[in-house]
């Protein structure tokens, strides 16, 4: 274990070296950053439970896996909930998990759609620090996050981001945007990196490594996506877009893995260490999203970025620990 976490650091660090000037304040730089670096999904619960405890306006709150999770995040401290639904499910379901919510708020309102604009009410009047979705469709959930009254935009692109670790990848997997913006043109591909990159700066990843997907790695001026990934390739090259090294197009296999990116002889800094997807639309996130869910033995956490305050949005087909992880992810970047 020890000897395979060395041997992990080292090569990092040659990496970096070949791309870098050579020095012993380097090095020492970089194990420094390295060892910060968030490596699994449950280091997102020390890290929200170093920070205070926050309150948590919970939408469509009566769902069993959503208080399973809140019970969870509560017993560690993470978060102080405000549950907005169907008074009479929440209050069954918490007593058949023995949740204790009597000293929580409660607000019964049944519809999810004005469950869900309660609670986005209450976060743009400060009564409460983030947001997660509960039993409501996203199409709902996010139509009463963007309400033009009391919606939590701040006049930036608001995209989905989840963070999955699986045991067929050597690091966090970062896929975005499998729930939100549904065919996104160069300029939201832009604001969507630049959301997920910030949700890697908040888990102590730096210099994010970002493969825009493709179905291959050559330009075709008829496949749109490579047009995309070429372009914001560049600007990213020139320094347009910083914080992140991106490459594209590239295909799944040679975002993630080595063995393909060598065997394509693909030249890149991100083939095959890719910490984040960005994928062409929504279609093609959410297939990824599902598959290494659902196929892939993953685990995930998810928060849509660029509203006011991070919001919690898992599917409702995600388990209770993903959801759970989703809070903590929300409350460890808040
Ligand atoms: N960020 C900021 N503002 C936005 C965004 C965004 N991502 N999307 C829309 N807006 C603003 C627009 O500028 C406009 O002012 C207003 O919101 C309404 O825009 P419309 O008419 O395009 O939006 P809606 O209300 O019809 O749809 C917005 C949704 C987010 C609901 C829509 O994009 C959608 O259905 N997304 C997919 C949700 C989904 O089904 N996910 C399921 C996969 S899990």
């Amino acid at each position: 274990m020890i000897i395979t976490h060395f041997f992990g650091l080292l090569i990092v660090i040659l990496q970096e070296i070949c791309n870098t000037k050579f020095s012993v304040t380097f090095i020492i730089t970089n194990i420094r950053k390295i060892k910060k670096m968030i490596k699994s999904l449950e280091s997102l619960v020390d890290l929200a439970k170093g920070k205070d405890k926050r309150k948590i306006a919970v939408a469509a709150a009566g769902d069993y896996h959503v208080l399973k999770a809140i019970h969870n995040a509560t017993e560690h401290g993470i978060v102080e909930p405000i549950l907005i639904g169907c008074e009479d499910d929440i209050k069954r379901i918490s007593s058949e998990i023995k949740f204790n919510v009597k000293p929580h708020k409660v607000i019964n309102i049944s519809d999810p759609y004005e469950a869900s604009l309660e609670a986005t009410k209450l976060i743009s009047d400060g009564k409460a620090d983030f947001l997660m979705k509960g039993l409501v469709s996203s199409r709902l959930f996010l139509k009463a996050v963007l309400n033009k009254e009391f919606g939590l935009r701040t006049g930036s692109l608001l995209s989905h981001v989840a963070i999955f670790e699986t045991p067929y990848y050597h690091k966090l997997l970062g896929v975005t945007d499998a729930a939100m913006n549904v065919d996104p043109d160069l300029e939201e591909k832009i604001d969507i990196i630049k959301n997920a990159v910030k949700v890697f700066h908040g888990l102590k990843n730096r210099n994010p490594k970002v493969a825009i997907l493709g179905s291959v790695e050559t330009i075709n001026p008829k496949m749109e996506a490579t047009m995309h990934a070429a372009t914001i390739s560049m600007m990213n090259y020139r320094k347009q877009i910083k914080g992140c090294i991106i490459d594209g197009p590239l295909a799944l296999d040679g975002a993630i893995s080595e063995k393909s990116a060598k065997l394509k002889h693909i030249t890149s800094n991100v083939a095959g260490e890719a910490d984040l997807i960005l994928a062409p639309d929504i279609n093609g996130a959410n297939i990824l999203y599902k598959s290494l869910n659902f196929l892939g033995g993953a685990t995930s956490a998810a928060v849509i970025m660029g509203a006011k305050v991070p919001i919690v949005l898992t599917s409702r087909g995600d388990s209770e620990k993903s959801k759970f992880l989703s809070i903590a992810l929300a409350a460890a970047i808040s």
